[in-house]
Formats: structure tokens, C-alpha cells, sequence
């Protein structure tokens, strides 16, 4: 990989969280610094342990291999290796990478003078992630309550999990989840389409920018939330899908646990209602 012109501007030094200039340096066109370190660290060990726990697992079936936290019997405790204890390692060595990540992501940012947005969205990616296997399985009291890692072991988690709550799209939080989703989807879709739309008018017709891109929607709806805001609409929307996901699955279990659709006899026992 060459060193292309414009990275003597933009490969600066400094802006490092930690370890000053000792890992200021790239690998080809990646830059390291301790969290690219750290983040090499977590993911081989983890990956190596994923292959592990499958080797041992008695199953070569790809859509079969899953490795499982402890039983629940073990509680908050460690467990054997081919018990859950190489869940345990894997799950530390995730969050680890996924921190690291994140922390890399805020180096690169200091370094070019930049915001936080990038490690601070992808932080609401990792709290879904830590709240499902780390803080609910801890506030339920067993390790046993987060997923299994495997392909279709995780999904029928997701299922019987729901079917412990009855119907879990009744759970409020979820709903708001699956709403932000949508609408993700949705914002995306109107500015992936209309970005591709402009730089594609045709052949032999000049090519648009941002001022066609405004007056699309000024025609349309009479309004356009604007170049930046349909950004800003963006970062809002996924973050607060993956904020809700987390906040849903949290309230299941550690603060309600009976039936989603119950939850909603507050609506049936308004004063209202009462003869
Ligand atoms: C827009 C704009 C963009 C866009 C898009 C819009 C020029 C290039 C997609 C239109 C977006 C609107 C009207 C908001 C829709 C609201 C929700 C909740 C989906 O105006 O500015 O920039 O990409």
C-alpha cells in the first residue's frame, strides 16, 4: 500500500488517550496506537477461543455449533472451561475488542481534530451488546441467563426468551426500538435514493448537487430537513433503536416478569373506565 499525497496532511501525530507516542504509528494504511493493540489482543484470543469451544463442541454442522454460557446453577461464579467458562473468556474478550474499538475510533478523531460522534454512536452499539450478556445475566443473578454463541442457538435464545414474556412485541420499549428501526430504515432509504439521484441524473445530463437535493423535497412536502439535519435525523435514529433495544430486553426479566401483554391492565384499570 502506497502512501498516498494527502496522508502527510491528514497522518498526524498525537491525540492518543494513552501511551503517548509509543504506538503513534500505522501499519499500511492502519493506524495501531494501544487501542489497535488491544483490539488485535482481544479479537484473535476471542476468535481463537470461538474455534476451541466449536472443536470440542461435537458438531461440525455450521448452523449446529454453538458455545453456551454456564448453567444456572453456577450463578455469578466461573465455570469450567467446556462448561461456560469459554463463553465467560469469549464474552470478556468481545467487550474488550469492542471497547478498544471504540477507543481507537476516538484516537483517529482526536488526531484529525474531529468530533466524538463516531465512538459515541458505536458506544450504543456496544451497551446493547454488554446490557444483553453482561449487565442483565448479572442483575438476573447467573451468567446462565445471557445468549449462547452459534448461528441458530442465538436465535431460538431470542425466541424462547420472548415466549417467557408471552407476546414480547406488547413490551413498550420494544415497540419504541422497532419504531427507531423503521424509521432508520426509512431516513436511509430517502437519503441514500435521493444522493444517488442527483449523481445520476442520465446520460449526458450534468450531474446535480446539494441545491437539486433541497428543492426535491421543497417540491415534494415543502420542506427540507437539510444536508446536515438528515444526519443528525440519522445518528438519532440509530442510536436510539440501539438504546431501546437495550433498555427493552433490560426491563425484561430484572423488572418485569410476568406476561408483556399484562403490563399494559394499566390502560384497563384507569379511573375511567370504573362504573
Ligand atoms: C433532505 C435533505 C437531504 C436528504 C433527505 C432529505 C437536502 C441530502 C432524505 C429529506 C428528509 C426529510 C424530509 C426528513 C424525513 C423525516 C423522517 C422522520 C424520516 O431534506 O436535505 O440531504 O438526504
Amino acid at each position: 500500500m502506497s502512501m498516498l499525497s494527502f496522508e502527510k496532511k491528514y497522518r498526524v501525530r498525537g491525540g492518543t488517550l494513552i501511551g503517548g507516542d509509543l504506538f503513534d504509528f500505522w501499519v499500511g494504511p492502519f493506524y495501531v496506537g494501544f487501542f489497535g493493540v488491544t483490539t488485535i489482543f482481544f479479537a484473535v484470543l476471542g476468535t481463537a477461543l470461538l474455534v476451541y469451544g466449536a472443536a470440542i463442541g461435537g458438531t461440525a454442522d455450521i448452523w449446529k455449533i454453538s458455545i453456551a454460557p454456564p448453567d444456572l446453577k453456577y450463578g455469578l461464579g466461573l465455570a469450567p472451561l467446556a462448561h461456560g467458562g469459554l463463553w465467560q473468556l469469549i464474552t470478556i474478550c468481545a467487550t474488550g475488542a469492542f471497547c478498544s474499538w471504540a477507543a481507537r475510533q476516538a484516537e483517529i478523531a482526536r488526531k484529525l481534530g474531529m468530533g466524538l460522534h463516531v465512538p459515541v454512536a458505536f458506544s450504543f452499539a456496544i451497551l446493547a451488546y454488554v446490557t444483553l450478556e453482561i449487565i442483565r445475566p448479572f442483575l438476573l443473578g447467573a451468567w446462565g441467563n445471557g445468549f449462547p454463541y452459534g448461528i441458530l442457538s442465538h436465535l431460538d435464545w431470542v425466541s424462547n426468551v420472548g415466549h417467557q414474556f408471552l407476546h414480547f412485541h406488547y413490551n413498550p420499549a420494544h415497540m419504541l426500538a422497532i419504531t427507531f428501526f423503521f424509521t432508520n430504515a426509512l431516513a436511509l432509504a430517502l437519503h441514500g435514493s435521493l444522493v444517488l439521484g442527483a449523481a445520476n441524473p442520465g446520460p449526458g445530463e450534468v450531474v446535480k448537487g446539494a441545491g437539486h437535493e433541497n428543492q426535491y423535497y421543497l417540491d415534494a412536502i415543502g420542506w427540507s430537513i437539510g444536508p446536515l439535519g438528515i444526519h443528525r435525523l440519522g445518528i438519532f435514529l440509530a442510536c436510539g433503536a440501539a438504546f431501546f433495544s437495550a433498555v427493552c430486553i433490560l426491563l425484561s426479566g430484572p423488572f418485569w416478569t410476568r406476561g408483556w401483554p399484562e403490563w399494559w391492565n394499566w390502560w384497563l384499570n384507569l379511573p375511567v373506565y370504573t362504573k
